[in-house]
C-alpha cells in the first residue's frame, strides 16, 4: 500500500520504514504516525518479515513533532486527541525487533521514536536532542524517561534543560546508540543487522526482546525470573530443537519460527 508520508518495503525477511516528508525534514504529523503505525502493525502481523528498520533521510531521521501542527491546539484539544498517544503505540506494541536507523537529526519525537526502537544505529553525522524547552515545552513522547534511562540523570537533565544537541560520538560513549558507521554505509549495516537477526529463531528474537525490555520494568529478582520462564518455554520450540541439534552436527540451523 501507498503512504503520503512513508516509503515501505521488504527485503526478503527484513521490513523497511523510510520516513518521508522531506520538505518538513520528516518532522512528526498525525498523518505520518498514524502511517507509521499502520505500517507497523502490518509487519508485525506478517510472517514473511522477522526483523524491522526504522530510517529517515540524510539529513534527518526526525525534526521533532510538527510544530506548525501543534502550535494552534489547546490544551483541550491535545487532551481530547491524546496526542500522539495512540499513534505512536504502534512502536511499542510492536513485537518484533525494530532497529532505528538514524542519520542527521533526531530532535524532539524524532529522538522519541528512536528511543522506543530496540536500538539505534547511528551515523556518523547524527544529532540527538530535546530541543522542547526552546518552544516552552517538554518532551511529551517518553524522552524525559528514555533519555534519562540510556544516558543517566546528568545528560538527560542537561539536554532537557538546554537543549543542547549531542552528536554521535557522544551517544555512542554515553550508551544511547548501539554503534556508529559512516554515513554512506548507514543502511547497508542496518539491513545487514537487520538481516542477521532474521536469521535467527523468530521466536527467540521476540522473547530477547521482551526479555530485555522487562529489565526497565520491574526489578531484578522479577526480570531474572520473567527470563528464566521465557527461557524454558523456549524449549517447546522446534527452532530450540533445530538450533541445538544444527550445532552438534555442526551444520548451520534452518529456523522456522515454530
Ligand atoms: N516541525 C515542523 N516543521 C519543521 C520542523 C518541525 N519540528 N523541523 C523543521 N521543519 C521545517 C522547517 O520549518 C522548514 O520548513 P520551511 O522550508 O517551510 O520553512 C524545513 O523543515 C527545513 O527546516 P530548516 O529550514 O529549519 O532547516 P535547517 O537545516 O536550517 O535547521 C533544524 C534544521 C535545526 C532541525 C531546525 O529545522 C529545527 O530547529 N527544527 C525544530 C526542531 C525542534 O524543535 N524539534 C522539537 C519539536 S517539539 C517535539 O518534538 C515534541 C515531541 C513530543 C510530542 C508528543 C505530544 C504528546
Amino acid at each position: 500500500m501507498a503512504y503520503a508520508n512513508l516509503i515501505v518495503e521488504t527485503r526478503d525477511h527484513v521490513g523497511l520504514v523510510k520516513l518521508n516528508r522531506p520538505e518538513a525534514l520528516n518532522a512528526l504529523n498525525q498523518e505520518l504516525l498514524g502511517e507509521l503505525n499502520e505500517a507497523l502493525m502490518k509487519f508485525d502481523a506478517d510472517d514473511r518479515v522477522r526483523c524491522i528498520v526504522v530510517t529517515g533521510s540524510e539529513k534527518a531521521f526526525a525534526a521533532g513533532a510538527d510544530i506548525k501542527e501543534m502550535s494552534e491546539k489547546t490544551a483541550v484539544d491535545m487532551f481530547r486527541l491524546d496526542f500522539f498517544a495512540d499513534k505512536s503505540r504502534g512502536v511499542e506494541r510492536t513485537r518484533k525487533p525494530i532497529i532505528a536507523a538514524v542519520a542527521g537529526y533526531a530532535l524532539g519525537g524524532g529522538c522519541e521514536l528512536a528511543m522506543m526502537c530496540d536500538f539505534i544505529l547511528a551515523a556518523d553525522s547524527a544529532k540527538f536532542g530535546q530541543p522542547e524547552i526552546n518552544l516552552g515545552v517538554i518532551p511529551g513522547m517518553g524522552g524525559t524517561q528514555r533519555l534519562t534511562k540510556a544516558v543517566g540523570k546528568a545528560k538527560a537533565m542537561e539536554m532537557c534543560l538546554t537543549g543542547r544537541f549531542m552528536g554521535a560520538e557522544e551517544a555512542e560513549r554515553a550508551g544511547l546508540v548501539s554503534r556508529i558507521v559512516p554515513a554512506a554505509k548507514l543502511m547497508e549495516e542496518a539491513m545487514a543487522v537487520a538481516a542477521k537477526i532474521a536469521d535467527k529463531s523468530p521466536i527467540a528474537t521476540m522473547a530477547a526482546k521482551e526479555a530485555v525490555n522487562r529489565a526497565f520494568e520491574t526489578n531484578l529478582a522479577e526480570g531474572v525470573m520473567f527470563e528464566r520462564r521465557l527461557f524454558h518455554g523456549l524449549f517447546a520450540s522446534e527452532d530450540q530443537t533445530e538450533g541445538m541439534a544444527a550445532f552438534v552436527e555442526k551444520r548451520a540451523p534452518q529456523f522456522r519460527g515454530r
